[in-house]
Order: structure tokens, then C-alpha cells, then sequence
């Protein structure tokens, strides 16, 4: 039997389409800026974000990292949400690398910082203070459940850093996803921010990396950012020849992830022991609290494993299922069989 696998968009296995861009991907050396697959991945992903340049990297973490880093010099400080992934999950790479601190607001239920946290967070000019650089969001927002942040909200955000001297960056891992889920062409959301970060390897299910938008200096400084990190990779077009066939042929799909999203949320709302809100599921990305006396989100999550359902643990009676390219309509009917079982189960 299938094992179906919710942990996370990141486990999807490159298409048979992209299996055959990575043989056929012509090569070069990208250091030397001579991948033609790389240039033109980059080419691509710039036009379609409303950037002039950008930039491929290993991974959203690093993508993240090298945009903090190409912002911030050491002892700046980075206005962020306390649920962002780049405080929570990434291993403190900004401070550990970059020496910059982090400056965390309350993320709204809805993914948003406030502007007046936002406002309040700004150090005034003195000694005593970090300087603040840089302001950084996250669109869809992984800890608040893959929530979807407005163009009007980031425009918002942009318009209060601009008329604070302060840049902003977007951690649009699911950027597609948000795309999709508003309705709008992605540039609308990435229109304020100085540089984003979107992932090929989540929602578009390419097997390895993210592209580092932004302005053309923005992009050449961030190059040499990568270079320090260890990230300038040699013929990396087997990886952007996958990234292409990725922008081509999953966009248009990942309304069926957001589907497949909410009839799991909807299922999960009908059980007793279980809490969701299924209107809250906006993308791709569903938590639950499991609230059962004696049931713990741990235990949880090991019943589902041996009924071959994968799940993420994911805080104390927390659970996370994301949904992607390997997940159809069946699955999620099986995965509530399955749940409806585990938790009659002793
Ligand atoms: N998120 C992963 C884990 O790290 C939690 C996941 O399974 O969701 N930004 C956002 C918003 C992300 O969700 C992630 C990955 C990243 C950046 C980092 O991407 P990678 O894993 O490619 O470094």
C-alpha cells in the first residue's frame, strides 16, 4: 500500500517531466556565470516576480540567509514575526553567520505583524541601539497555517519601511501558493519587497532549491553573499532544469493541493477529539489540536504512521499535514479512515 506522506510539501519526487529536463539540461559552469539552464531559470523566475534579476541557491533557508545577509551587516537588526520560519527553523543563521539580530513581533493569527509593532520594534538613532535594516515577512506563513498574506497588507508593510530608510524581504517559499489562493498574479504580492525568496523544492515539487529575486545590484551583491556561504554551485542547470519544469507545469495544479486541504480540514472537524477551524485553511497546509483526554499529538501521529499515514508532531497537541503533488482526493479520504480508526484505537 502507498504510504502517504502529509510531513510536508518537501517530500514530493520530481516528475518524470523533470527527470528528463535534468538528462537533457545543456550545462555550464554558473560561477563563471555560463549555465545556460541557470540563466535561464533565473530569467524566468525574475520576469514572473516583477524583479530584475535573481538569483538560484540550495534552499529556502539559505535563500532567506543570503538576502539577510546582503541587507544586514554585522550588529543590524531584522524586524521579524516570533512564528517566522527564518527565527524558528533556521538553526539562528542570521546571528550565527551574519551577526544580525533578530528583533521578533507577535505574528497575528493571520500570518500579519501589526504595523504599530511593527513601528514600535524601529530603533530610534543612538548608540546604544542595533540599527534597524530590515523588515521580513512570510507569504503563504508556515506556522500560522499557511495563511495568506494581502497585497494590500505587504504594501502596507513596504510603504512603512520605505518611509523608515528600512528594506523588506518577502520569504515567499509558497508564494504560488498565495498566488493561487488570492487569485492574483504573484508580482501584485511581491511588489514591495526589495528581495524574495521562492522555493522550488515545496508546492512545485522540484527536487532541490529556491531563487533569490530582486534589483540587478541587489542580486550582484547577493551573488558574492552566496559565494561566502559556499553556495556558488558549479552545473547547477540540473537542478534549474527541474526548477523550469516546476514553474511550468505546477502552478496551475496547486489549487487541487488547497482542495485536498480543506476536504482533510472539513474531516478532521467532524471528529470528536480533534480541533481545526476549516475555514482558517486558506493553501496547502493544515494543524490540528488534539484535545482528547489521555491522547497525546505524539501518539497521535505513531498510530497513523503504522496505518502508513505520515504526520508531523508539530508543538505540544499540535499536529501539521501539508498537502502537495503526491496527495489526490483517495489519499485524503484513506488518511481520514485512517484517523477515524486511530483514534478508536487503544
Ligand atoms: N519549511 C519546512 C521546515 O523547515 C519546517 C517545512 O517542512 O515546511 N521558508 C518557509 C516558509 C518554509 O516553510 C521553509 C521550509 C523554508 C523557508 C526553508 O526551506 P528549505 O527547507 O528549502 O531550507
Amino acid at each position: 500500500m502507498k504510504t502517504i506522506d502529509l510531513r510536508s510539501d518537501t517530500v514530493t519526487l520530481p516528475s518524470q517531466e523533470m527527470r528528463q529536463a535534468i538528462c537533457q539540461a545543456e550545462l555550464g559552469d554558473d560561477v563563471f556565470g555560463e549555465d545556460p539552464t541557470v540563466l535561464r531559470l533565473e530569467r524566468t523566475l525574475a520576469d514572473r516576480v516583477g524583479k530584475e534579476g535573481a538569483l538560484l541557491v540550495a534552499s529556502g533557508t539559505m535563500g532567506n540567509l543570503v538576502c539577510a545577509l546582503t541587507h544586514c551587516g554585522r550588529g543590524d537588526e531584522v524586524v521579524l514575526g516570533d512564528q517566522s520560519h527564518t527565527f524558528y527553523y533556521e538553526a539562528g543563521g542570521i546571528s550565527a553567520l551574519g551577526g544580525v539580530h533578530p528583533h521578533t513581533v507577535p505574528n497575528q493569527g493571520d500570518g500579519t505583524l501589526r504595523l504599530e509593532d511593527i513601528l514600535a520594534a524601529i530603533r530610534p538613532d543612538n548608540v546604544h541601539f542595533p540599527r534597524t535594516r530590515l523588515i521580513c515577512l512570510e507569504n503563504t506563513h508556515n506556522r500560522c497555517g499557511g495563511a495568506v498574506l494581502s497585497a494590500a497588507y505587504t504594501d502596507a508593510v513596504a510603504s512603512l519601511a520605505r518611509d523608515n530608510g528600512l528594506a523588506v524581504h518577502l520569504d515567499g517559499a509558497r508564494i504560488f501558493n498565495a498566488a493561487v489562493a488570492l487569485g492574483v498574479d504573484v508580482k501584485t504580492l511581491t511588489k514591495g519587497a526589495d528581495s524574495v525568496s521562492v522555493c522550488l523544492s515545496k508546492g512545485l515539487a522540484a527536487p532541490v532549491g529556491s531563487v533569490v529575486c530582486g534589483s540587478r545590484p541587489f542580486i550582484d551583491a547577493a551573488r558574492r553573499t552566496r559565494k561566502i556561504l559556499g553556495g556558488g554551485m558549479r552545473q547547477a542547470g540540473i537542478i534549474a532544469a527541474a526548477g523550469i519544469v516546476a514553474l511550468d507545469t505546477m502552478i496551475d495544479r496547486i489549487h487541487d493541493d488547497h482542495a485536498n486541504a480543506t476536504r482533510l480540514a472539513e474531516g478532521i472537524a467532524e471528529m470528536s477529539g480533534l480541533q481545526i477551524d476549516p475555514a482558517g485553511v486558506q493553501t496547502n497546509i493544515v494543524y490540528f489540536d488534539v484535545v482528547r483526554e489521555g491522547l497525546s499529538a505524539e501518539t497521535l501521529v505513531s498510530r497513523m504512521a503504522e496505518r502508513d499515514v505520515k504526520m508531523l508532531c508539530s508543538g505540544p497537541g499540535r499536529v501539521r499535514a501539508v498537502t502537495h503533488y503526491s496527495i489526490d482526493c483517495d489519499d485524503i479520504d484513506r488518511t481520514l479512515s485512517a484517523m477515524a480508526d486511530a483514534l478508536n484505537a487503544s
